[in-house]
């Protein structure tokens, strides 16, 4: 009986000494089992790759132990849980993270070198996980790192893309895109859940069906395809707890054709059954347009009804009482892309579970929160009515009598307003009849959560006026975080011990608040020695790097400037690279003499563009044009060069913000909803050139604007600058660098033309005209600062000191206690 099996494997587990060992000896063995049986590489003979490959089997090994338990005590403590559905996931690397929450790290380096390989090499052989665009999908993966490290009972859910973000590949400055088949080296981050599979419906019919006297809605569904779970346990730092990123794929169902099996048409019917499997194969490569795809809409309604069945059978595994539901979950939509979820809840509880309409609505509104990432209109999902309804037919009339619900409630509280209620309305009638998926997800949450106090308002005060004039109570913000064990640990280490040496404690890894403690020693010429040699190895490995990938060799005496992150007119590179000209034109129209008092700078600029994006694919071409020029003027040498750093990603940031001395955050005010890498660059005593947008503005609260370059119009300007439009005042030194573009001085001239149009004049949406002053004012204060390391060194110290508030830790302990309501629940070791 299974009583005795659980007792004889309890002896065997005290015989085999417990848990896995994590001495330097005890590591080298499992290092080389997994060698000689995981691998199948002989233990006397490998490469770093295969090192890499057992090791990181080794760091599975302890993963599941921890994650055993911690998943056995939150089933015995059955604590309120929390689950956060997110369509994207940026996770990048995981053996260094995973080691370093285990507090394993020494541990493994002497292993490996005692076996006569570098932790550094190999931990450099992992490609990253890039199941994700941009700031959104990092931000989730900083939040479940959070979530492990303070012990909340919580489940990230998401798709397990077979393709994740493409690989950026510049050929003659032009950029192209190469599918990333990142699987193809195997995964030893995920198990394979063979049995935790669940059926995902689409297509069909609604029928009616009586049952006990009452009728009732029955969706006959046309298609069903398998969803797989694949488990990636996350570890906490400084706990036992390991929580669970479950990810799904798509496998064709045994119950699907059926019937071609039976005609004699095996290897077709084989070959259109594999076809289930494109449901989970790529990440669409666009963060904010993808109106009205059937494949999108497909990913999103698998992805939420497999994760639903799981939510759901873990509670009725110990719970009979659907009034308990929301006492034991909270749902958290990761923006409104999972927002199916919503009309899935409504028809499990209505059609599967028959608790009735009102009590099932009421249960929905209290379970489900979301968070919003953006004020851009475009990224705010509609779906066409008609492909909603031939996929999912069911839902569209959930959606429906959720609408009419929605519109006797609004016609209470503000009358027969028709203007008001057309704005507000869940359905938008028109050419095109479709679902606003952002007023569904409005009214059926009992919170809207904000990025940042300056989005927060934005949100109160435009996208969704209607609705906080009615609803105040259910807008929230929490301004974004990154966890410092990546972005700070893991990435730069020796900034990381530095700050624990001059804190005297590692305490600030789990308590980023101690880093306040770092004020005091602004100004300590040791702690200056100390702090620009941390920084100058990182530069030194930068400028490695930049060798490396674009035979450019830069100096360490100059300014390296940096601004990575997705290509976007509003994120304004262009802006950047106007600046980069203008500072070129300046050198080549000086006197010899004068050049040696500019400051030498490195600018460096990375990201990608949405293929389908044309202006952002433009400015990466066009900062390669300019780079051209600029790196090949023997007039200009080390005082001025320009790198684009290829293929952007999350390994990628961790070697450049590091070594960055200036980051630039340059959206137009009003645009970027938060901003995160701003965040990881201050953490690592970087300054900050930036407008007051997003987070900004609370990151001049914390270290002040003294500390920072701060310029351009404020969000509250914005509006009447660009009621002005071509009236307003722009420097002429604008008109010039613009003019060089359009002249052909850096070639393509017909190629740049669109883009030269998109600054001028009327059509100058994101200001860069009426920004151009004051930037290249901030720009020379920054060279002025340089110029005084003493004065730059003390900012940069100041800057990682005030960071504490941008910790993931912060955002998700108030996520937890105003918006989900969950405890921690902490595994005892
Ligand atoms: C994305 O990365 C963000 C917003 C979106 O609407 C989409 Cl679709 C993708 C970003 C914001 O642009 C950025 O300001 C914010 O910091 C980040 O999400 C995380 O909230």
């Amino acid at each position: 009986t299974s009583g005795e099996r659980t007792a004889k494997a309890e002896r065997m587990f005290e015989l085999m000494d417990g848990f896995l060992k994590n001495d330097p000896l005890s590591l080298q063995k499992d290092i080389l089992d997994h060698v000689e049986y995981t691998v199948a590489r002989s233990r006397f003979s490998f490469d770093d790759f295969e090192a890499y490959q057992a090791l990181s089997h080794c760091i599975r090994d302890r993963l599941i132990e921890r994650w055993h338990d911690t998943q056995l005590h939150f089933k015995r403590k059955d604590p309120k849980r929390v689950y956060f559905l997110s369509l994207e996931y940026l996770m990048g690397r995981s053996l260094s993270n995973s080691i370093i929450n285990l507090g394993i790290r020494d541990q493994c380096a002497d292993a490996l070198s005692q076996l006569g390989f570098e932790f550094e090499v190999v931990a450099e052989q992992e490609g990253d996980a890039a199941l994700g665009n941009g700031g959104l999908a990092r931000l989730s993966a900083c939040q479940m790192d959070s979530l492990a490290t303070m012990d909340f009972p919580a489940w990230g859910y998401g798709l397990r893309y077979q393709y994740g973000l493409f690989r950026q590949v510049i050929l003659d400055g032009f950029q192209h895109e190469q599918p990333d088949y990142w699987l193809n080296f195997g995964n030893p981050w995920e198990i394979e859940r063979v049995h935790v599979t669940y059926p995902v419906k689409f297509y069909g019919t609604v029928e009616e069906e009586i049952l006990n006297g009452e009728k009732y809605k029955i969706w006959i569904p046309g298609e069903t395809i398998e969803a797989v779970a694949y488990d990636n346990p996350i570890p906490g730092y400084g706990t036992r707890n390991t929580i669970t990123l479950r990810l799904w794929a798509a496998k064709p169902s045994n119950q699907h054709d059926m019937e071609a099996y039976n005609t004699g048409d095996y290897i077709d019917a084989v070959v259109n059954r594999q076809r289930a499997e494109t449901i989970s194969s790529i990440l669409y490569p666009d963060d904010r347009s993808h109106q009205g795809k059937e494949l999108r809409l497909k990913q999103q309604y698998f992805f939420v009804s497999a994760s639903l069945q799981d939510i759901i059978r873990r509670f009725k595994d110990v719970h009979k009482d659907f009034n308990k539901f929301p006492d034991k979950v909270a749902l958290q939509l990761n923006d409104i892309h999972p927002a199916l979820a919503i009309p899935e809840v409504m028809r499990v509880f209505v059609d599967e579970e028959h608790l009735g309409w009102n009590k099932a609505f009421d249960l929905t509104c209290k379970i489900f929160s979301f968070t919003t990432h953006t004020v851009q209109a475009e990224a705010l999902e509609k779906i066409p009515v008609d492909l909603l309804e031939s996929l999912l037919p069911r839902h569209l009339q959930i959606i429906y009598d959720i609408n009419s619900y929605f519109m006797e409630e609004l016609k209470k509280r503000i009358g027969l307003d028709y203007n008001r209620l057309a704005r507000m309305s869940i359905v938008e009638e028109g050419a095109v009849k479709s679902i606003r998926v952002a007023n569904l997800s409005l009214f059926c949450s009992h919170t809207v959560n904000g990025v940042s106090k300056l989005h927060s308002e934005l949100l109160q005060t435009r996208v969704f006026k209607d609705f906080y004039e009615l609803w105040p109570e259910k807008f929230q913000y929490k301004t974004n975080g990154v966890t410092q064990r990546r972005w700070i640990v893991v990435s730069n280490p020796n900034l990381c011990a530095l700050i624990s040496k001059w804190l005297g404690t590692e305490s600030w890894i789990r308590d980023i608040d101690l880093l306040i403690g770092l004020r005091e020693y602004a100004t300590d010429i040791s702690l200056h020695q100390e702090w620009q040699m941390v920084r100058r190895v990182n530069k030194m490995r930068l400028a490695e790097y930049i060798e490396a990938t674009s035979g450019l060799k830069v100096s360490l005496d100059a300014m390296f400037d940096v601004q990575i992150k997705r290509i976007h007119q509003y994120k304004r590179q262009l802006l950047n690279i106007l600046g980069i000209i203008h500072r070129y034109d300046c050198i080549k129209n000086m006197a010899k003499d004068d050049r040696r008092k500019v400051v030498p700078r490195v600018c460096i600029i990375g990201g990608k563009a949405a293929p389908g994006y044309e202006m952002a694919k433009k400015m990466i071409k066009l900062c390669h044009a300019v780079a051209e020029k600029i790196n090949n003027d023997s007039d200009v040498g080390d005082l001025l060069k320009l790198v684009f750093i290829p293929d952007y990603n999350v390994s990628v940031a961790e070697l450049v913000i590091p070594g960055a001395d200036l980051s630039q955050h340059i959206s137009t005010a009003g645009h970027e909803a938060s901003g995160t890498g701003s965040m990881k660059f201050l953490m690592n005593g970087c300054l900050l050139l930036a407008t007051a947008d997003g987070s900004t503005v609370e990151i001049i609260e914390e270290i002040g604007e003294d500390n920072m370059f701060l310029f351009g119009a404020k969000v509250h300007e914005v509006p009447t600058l660009r009621e002005k439009g071509s009236t307003i005042k722009v420097p002429l030194q604008f008109a010039r660098v613009v003019r060089m573009v359009r002249d052909g001085y850096f070639g393509f001239q017909d190629y740049f033309k669109s883009l030269c149009d998109t600054v001028e004049g009327n059509s100058d949406y994101y200001l860069l005209g009426a920004d151009f002053g004051s930037y290249l004012e901030a720009q020379a204060a920054a060279d002025k600062a340089f110029v005084d390391q003493e004065k730059w060194t003390r900012m940069s110290i100041l800057s990682t000191a005030g960071s504490g508030r941008f910790s993931s830790d912060r955002t998700i302990q108030d996520y937890a206690e105003k918006t989900w309501g969950i405890e921690p629940c902490r595994c005892p070791l």
